[in-house]
């Protein structure tokens, strides 16, 4: 049997609402993103991963999902889903949806008719029940419990739009196992499972103890997130995909405070794959990249690496922005894509966008500028519209000006712009992906380097980035097939600069 396709897979991420806009409204949607499909497979990435198209009330940009077999109008119809899922599989590219299963929206039938068993509906402290149940934090700000008009208290653990779901009602359960169902019918290869880390609540919702409780990846164990109880559900998800033909697979989206416990989720008999968000979260440096690729790769599970997505600040800004920005986002590029295990790409990543951080305070959409009391101005920086063209209202994303507006330095950002210029940041992803198809990677290990230089091996292939503040010198290394940026060859040796990644062969 040949390897499963997840295993080496680049999967480009799809955030719907900013791709591409097919019928001019300002919101990205699924026309729009049909109509980019030759640039994807163009770009060569093997599958998409589209974020939730399904109808809500976008109070969290679509994570409120309202009817979870249902296209919003907004985005499309069910028939543009299935056209694109045909028209994807016939350039080759798989697809991924998400699927929102720790909470639904507010405006969800089960919600509005007032299911309480099917969330998490607790009486208040106090003399009359007028302090929330528990401590826990919103993760976008605030308690998180939200006061219903016969005083009673629902959970949620993101906006007060999003009520969390009960996962201990078998009614859940089941309702889930059919949703999967119903998008594996219509041929998709497999989900990505938002907040798969939350569902199972510790037994009688103990405090947190803590006050502060918004760091993600934080050691200290949280009562509502990474509960060992959420496995059983993923072992009766597996047995559900399993039973499909086509290698379908899933990956969690699990903020685990360890790679130990983030590995707990990619299983053969639980969900496939999950982020590697220590990796996102590592500075660039030698000696904070080396130990989260080792813990990664020593889990034993199949790797994953991911640099940016629809919630963090673009990696162009986090590494330094400007040109030191970009370069080591070059860099960082070289380094992810030569790393064993599949690869998560965000849209306009390729072509070297950097987050917006001077949006108008008018413009914002993310609730976490509302939930944060305006101290957070959210994660909108990240889900400006891609430029397609260096002109018209939106820069090529639609026929009319897009939901968030595109700073002007972004014409010469376009896709169009860079198609044409090799040095671009376009011409090196697409150069890089066609020559990680063909490459034949062997055995993964470290070379031992000197300080600020991370270099491994897999065979025969090389990849070195040098970290350091200057330029480093490495003895003829056989065939150079690509550096992130210019590199000098002299009297047998190259010259590597700082910010820069080499593969050679
Ligand atoms: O995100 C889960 C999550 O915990 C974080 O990424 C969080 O959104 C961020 O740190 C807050 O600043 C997933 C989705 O990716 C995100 O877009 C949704 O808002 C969230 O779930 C709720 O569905």
């Amino acid at each position: 049997m040949t390897q499963e396709w997840w295993r080496e897979a680049v999967v480009y991420q799809v955030y719907v609402r900013s791709f591409a806009d097919g019928d001019g409204d300002g919101v990205g949607d699924l026309p729009g993103m049909r109509s980019r499909l030759p640039y994807l497979a163009d770009l060569g990435v093997d599958a998409v991963w589209l974020t939730p198209f399904y109808s809500s009330p976008m109070a969290d940009g679509g994570y409120d999902v309202a009817d979870y077999r249902s296209v919003d109008p907004l985005f499309g119809t069910l028939h543009d889903a299935a056209g694109l899922i045909h028209d994807a599989h016939e350039l080759g590219l798989r697809v991924i949806v998400d699927i929102v299963p720790n909470h639904t929206s507010d405006q969800h039938e089960w919600f509005r008719a007032g299911l309480r068993d099917h969330y998490v509906f607790r009486q208040g402290k106090g003399a009359r029940g007028e302090l929330p149940p528990n401590d826990w934090q919103s993760v976008f700000g605030g308690p998180a419990w939200r006061r219903v008009a016969d005083g009673s208290w629902y959970l949620h653990l993101f906006a007060p739009e999003q009520p969390d779901l009960n996962w201990e009602n078998p009614a859940v359960r089941t309702e889930f196992l059919d949703i999967l169902r119903f998008w594996l019918d219509l041929g998709v290869d497999g989900f990505r499972v938002d907040v798969a880390h939350g569902m199972v609540k510790a037994e009688g919702l103990p405090d947190a103890g803590r006050e502060n409780q918004s760091e993600l990846l934080s050691d200290a164990p949280l009562p509502y997130f990474d509960q060992d109880g959420v496995h059983d559900i993923y072992r009766e998800w597996r047995r559900v995909l399993d039973a499909y033909p086509g290698d379908r697979m899933a990956v969690a989206e699990a903020w685990a405070p360890t790679p130990e416990r983030t590995a707990n989720y990619a299983r053969p008999d639980e969900l496939h794959q999950a982020f590697n968000f220590h990796f996102l979260r590592a500075d660039w440096a030698a000696d904070a990249m080396r130990p989260v690729i080792d813990a990664m790769l020593s889990t034993g599970v199949p790797p994953t690496w991911v640099l940016s997505n629809h919630d963090v600040q673009r990696h162009v800004t986090r590494y330094g922005g400007g040109e030191t920005g970009l370069r080591r986002a070059r860099a960082a590029a070289l380094l992810m894509l030569a790393l064993p295990g599949s690869a998560y790409v965000y849209q306009g990543e390729e072509l070297g966008l950097p987050e917006v951080l001077d949006l108008p305070e008018s413009a914002l959409r993310d609730p976490v500028w509302e939930r944060s009391g305006h101290t957070d101005r959210g994660r909108d920086g990240c889900r400006v519209p891609i430029p397609w063209t260096s002109t018209g209202p939106s820069l090529g994303f639609g026929a009319g000006p897009g939901w968030l507006p595109q700073p002007e330095a972004w014409a010469k950002l376009s896709a169009a712009e860079q198609h044409g210029s090799p040095e671009s940041m376009l011409s090196l992803y697409r150069k890089v992906l066609r020559l990680r198809r063909v490459l034949p990677f062997g055995e993964f290990s470290w070379l031992d380097l000197p300080e600020g230089l991370l270099g491994f091996r897999r065979g025969e292939f090389h990849c070195v980035v040098n970290f350091g503040p200057s330029g480093a010198r490495l003895a003829e290394p056989g065939e150079v097939l690509v550096a992130s940026s210019y590199h000098g060859l002299e009297g047998g040796e190259v010259l590597l600069p700082p910010d820069t990644a080499l593969w050679w062969a």
